[in-house]
């Protein structure tokens, strides 16, 4: 069934046990070939660590965050889309367009994501899909506007979410990653694959 959260669609277990582990497999690949980092923000050091797949990768450092089309340490291009993770897309986004940009989050033991928006992105008519692997995780949803309520969701593995409408530019974050919850992944943690055209 779908669970819809301030506009923000959860499809929970669309992604089976088998097809996970086919996914987790493809985002090694992606790991092997573009390390994961930890960005630092003006902020400081991000507690989630981060690589991209696709045409563009979100970068961070001191000089704030942007699209790049190359690894800041390697100076190579990202990897490729997995097909896995591609075909989530085409299965929820509802358009016709391919995402150019796959960011990979990785939450060992620990780490959390503050609130904040997605607004990096040329296009926000275009949606933003999110797969959930691994441990399970707090995700909480305000609203567009800055403060306010919230309201939060438990995302397991294999759930996906589909970001668009209004609900393209609501605040949102992780609280906490339930270590221990998932075999799936490991070393023990939560992967966040974030699916979106940048333009
Ligand atoms: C709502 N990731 O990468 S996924 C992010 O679990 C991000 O790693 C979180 O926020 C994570 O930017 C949350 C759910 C999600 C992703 C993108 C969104 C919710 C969103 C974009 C717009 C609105
Ligand atoms: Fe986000």
């Amino acid at each position: 069934e779908e669970i819809e959260l301030r506009g923000v669609k959860v499809l929970p277990g669309f992604i089976d046990a088998d097809a996970q582990a086919a996914m987790l497999a493809e985002l090694r690949e992606v790991a092997r070939a573009a390390p994961v980092m930890r960005p630092v923000t003006r902020r400081g050091p991000m507690s989630v660590q981060m690589t991209s797949a696709g045409r563009l990768g979100w970068v961070a450092d001191r000089r704030g965050y942007r699209y790049a089309p190359l690894h800041p340490e390697t100076g190579a291009p990202w990897p490729p889309i997995p097909d896995s993770v591609l075909a989530v897309w085409r299965a929820v986004a509802g358009v016709a367009v391919d995402p150019d940009s796959c960011l990979v989050n990785l939450y060992r033991e620990g780490a959390k994501m503050g609130m904040h928006q997605d607004r990096d992105e040329g296009d926000f008519s275009y949606p933003v899909v999110s797969i959930s692997l691994g441990d399970e995780a707090l995700f909480r949803v305000g609203s567009v506007e800055r403060g306010g309520s919230t309201a939060s969701i438990w995302l397991r593995s294999g759930d996906v979410a589909v970001m668009s409408g209004a609900a393209r530019l609501v605040h949102h974050g992780i609280d906490r990653v339930r270590a221990g919850s998932s075999t799936l992944i490991p070393g023990g943690g939560r992967i966040n694959v974030t699916l979106r055209v940048v333009r």
